[in-house]
């Protein structure tokens, strides 16, 4: 048992993997198989491509805005190798490494980047909410997905969600967590405390020592854990997903990390945070740590490593080209017809008022 046995009251994290790539909690290191380690790394490798590619094509003018993941591939990649294929993601708007993981296309995730709704509409198969982007609420959908399951499928499909070290100021958090643990329902919340909420710092945003702790405000059980280590991150998560089968209800999991990049491709760190901040940090990157683990069990090696970039590369440029040629465009319908089944007196009046706008400004 882990969950329970780190105590965030007295800042106990939890950590398998150290910054050198080395075991140092031997005892808690999660059997994986080879071909979900593999899985993992590799997904962790397109992340972090399609996000360095993506904050390029931004720069260029070719992308809208971009929110980078960097820095926070092992919080999510854990998360996800660790539940099944059923489970569901309720993510806020860096989710792309978990949702990745869970099998959203790329081409999916730069859609909705690319300003392009249909982005949003994922394959039928895939359980992943749409991006959510009014923080906290994300806490609501997850507890009502995790309670349809609780009724329906006897707990057996998990609801994870994610949210950010100042989301956790919000309310809907609190709410979302309180609904699922008054309920009892399978669901697993994670916060990213990426240490900054765009420009405030995680110690200005609230006086608790840790965030993991405000899961004892809503009585249920909380960690933090080393978010850099996606073996910690797994290992935890797999005993939350077995506590919320078991229909002992939420976990809430903080996965202590870093965000290298910008909030947003909108937003300038070096005005707020110095260099030397991040440098400290990338020493800590969670993709070297898990490069030196599966280097040591003899599964990846630097011509591997070379094959798989070459391959990540092509795949993340032909996703973008297609994506840039489909562009943001999307019909008026598409607007406006997918926020309830039958449409609104006002928005009715908004739709043909928003036609009317087109047809005026045709061709100016
Ligand atoms: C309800 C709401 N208020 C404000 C915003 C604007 N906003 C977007 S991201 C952000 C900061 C989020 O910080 P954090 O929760 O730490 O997540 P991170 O961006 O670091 O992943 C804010 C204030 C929003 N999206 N929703
Ligand atoms: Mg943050």
């Amino acid at each position: 048992m882990i969950i329970g046995k780190f105590d965030p009251l007295k800042q106990q994290r939890f950590t398998v993997l150290d910054e050198t790539g080395k075991i140092v909690n031997p005892s808690y290191e999660p059997k994986i198989d080879e071909a979900t380690l593999l899985k993992m790394y590799r997904t962790m490798k397109l992340a972090r491509i399609a996000d360095i590619r993506a904050l390029q094509y931004q720069r260029q003018g070719r992308m809208l805005t971009f929110a980078p993941v960097q820095g926070q591939e092992a919080a999510q990649i854990g998360t996800m190798a660790a539940l099944d294929k059923n489970d569901w993601i309720s993510p806020a708007f860096r989710e792309h490494a978990a949702m990745l993981y869970h099998n959203v296309p790329l081409e999916n995730i730069y859609l909705y980047w690319f300003g392009n709704e249909r982005g949003s509409r994922v394959p039928d198969d895939v359980n992943v909410l749409p991006v959510n982007i009014p923080i906290g609420s994300q806490y609501g959908h997850a507890a009502g997905l995790a309670y349809a399951s609780k009724l329906l499928k006897n707990n057996q499909q998990v609801a994870v969600t994610y949210i950010g070290d100042g989301g956790t100021s919000h309310g809907e958090f609190y709410e979302g967590l309180n609904f699922g643990s008054t309920f009892n329902v399978p669901m697993i919340g994670i916060i990213q405390n990426n240490q900054w909420a765009i420009s405030t710092p995680r110690r200005k945003a609230t006086k608790a020592a840790t965030l993991a702790q405000k899961a004892y405000a809503v009585g249920i059980p909380g960690i933090q854990v080393d978010g850099n280590d996606v073996l910690a991150m797994y290992a935890v998560v797999k005993e939350a997903a077995e506590r919320a089968r078991k229909g002992e209800g939420p976990t809430l999991i903080e996965a202590f990390t870093y965000r290298l990049g910008p909030h947003t491709t909108s937003d300038d760190p070096t005005i707020y945070r110095k260099n030397e901040e991040v440098e400290e940090w990338k020493k800590r990157d969670p993709l070297i740590r898990f490069k030196a683990y599966m280097e040591a069990k003899n599964l990846w090696d630097d011509k591997k490593e070379a094959a798989l970039d070459e391959e990540l590369e092509a795949h993340v440029k032909a996703t973008f080209e297609k994506v840039e040629k489909e562009g943001p465009v999307v019909s008026v319908d598409e607007v406006f017809d997918h926020t309830f089944a039958t449409l609104t007196d006002d928005l009715k009046a908004q739709k043909a008022q928003y036609i009317q706008y087109v047809k005026e400004t045709e061709g100016k």
